[in-house]
């Protein structure tokens, strides 16, 4: 694009290192990694419609290739190119029950862990919809020189260094936070880059979209019923033009919501008391990324990102967007 500079991935973060003398340049290596890892998941993504023809999870493809399911290979993708990188020291994912410490020198020697949900929303590769990749990096607590231990993975979401997710919709993006904010890179695909294309998002004070499985609304509690009956009642009173969106795919409600403002709920129910969500691999790093653009994100009864972690698959309420929206359905759920 002459006359046009496009700004990479990588140096928006070596440019924004440099705001910090002392920095190392491993936070930015580890984005660069993540980035990495999900263009190979995007190509992959990119040809789920094929399954039929190419096979599925275990089955053999006509070219007599074992076929992994998209999750599953999303998983192994982001733990080899982490393994392989050298400033991660280990990591944590929805996949698995346990983290996973790499043991080599130079990840013993890093200061960063890493927790990801893969391919979040999975069950809507079927019908192609959005879907997407979410990770958080901690600073770790243990020594370095040792293996990364559970504590590393179990902080809470107020200790993130940085938060971010890819979405595989109909255009690639990442979008990641640091305390300095937030920004968006869009795949060009010619060039197989994420260049910066929403700088500095920012989550609208209001919204009117709400975003919840309304299926589920005779399980709620009265207040979460309360919310939704005030989103629904006299709709059409200028003061209350709320609409109702809901796909089904955290990454894709979330980034709506970051773009377009509003709130999204996956609440507590009669039957799941913690709701669904899992607080270390989708709660916090969204919670961190929407706070950073200026919204806010809640259980019901705290701060998401002053929860501290009992283990590691931990599910929690959330209520998240924008601060007026939320502030409205917290007032009515309390
Ligand atoms: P997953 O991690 O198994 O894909 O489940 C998480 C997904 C979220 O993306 C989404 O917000 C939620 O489950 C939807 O759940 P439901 O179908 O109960 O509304
Ligand atoms: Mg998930």
């Amino acid at each position: 694009m002459p006359g046009r500079k496009l700004i990479t991935l990588d140096e928006f973060t070596i440019q924004e290192t440099r705001k910090f003398p002392q920095a190392t340049g491993e936070l930015s290596a580890i984005l660069r990694d993540i980035g990495l890892a999900c263009k190979i998941i995007n190509k992959q993504v990119l040809k789920a419609g094929l399954v039929d023809i190419l096979g599925s999870h275990g089955a053999t493809n006509v070219q007599g290739e074992e076929q992994m399911k998209l999750d599953v290979y999303a998983d192994q993708t982001l733990v080899n190119v982490l393994r392989n990188s050298s400033e991660c020291a280990g990591i944590a994912s929805e996949e698995n029950d346990e983290h996973i410490s790499f043991d080599d020198e130079y990840s013993l020697n890093s200061k960063y862990v890493v927790l990801f949900d893969p391919l979040d929303g999975s069950s809507n590769i079927d019908v192609n919809a959005s879907i997407g990749t979410i990770f958080s990096i901690y600073r770790r607590v243990s020594p370095l020189g040792s293996p990364c231990t559970e504590a590393d993975f179990l902080q809470p979401g107020n200790k993130l260094m940085a938060a971010g997710y890819v979405i595989y919709g109909s255009s690639t993006m990442m979008v990641y936070a640091t305390k300095l904010g937030v920004n968006g890179f869009t795949l060009e695909p010619s060039i197989g880059e994420f260049c910066l294309s929403h700088p500095s998002m920012k989550c609208k004070e209001n919204g009117k979209i709400y975003s919840i499985n309304q299926g589920n609304t005779n399980k709620y509690s009265d207040g979460t019923r309360a919310f939704l009956n005030y989103c629904m009642e006299e709709n059409k009173e200028e003061d209350r033009p709320y609409s109702h969106r809901y796909i089904g795919s955290m990454v894709a409600d979330m980034h709506r919501t970051l773009i377009k403002g509003g709130i999204f709920m996956y609440p507590a129910d009669k039957k799941n008391k913690n709701g669904k969500l899992r607080l270390q691999y989708e709660c916090n790093p969204m919670s961190f990324i929407i706070e950073a653009a200026g919204g806010v994100s809640s259980t019901g009864n705290q701060r998401v990102l002053d929860v501290e972690p009992a283990e590691l698959h931990q599910r929690v309420p959330i209520y998240i967007g924008s601060k007026k929206l939320v502030a409205k359905a917290l007032e009515m759920h309390s």
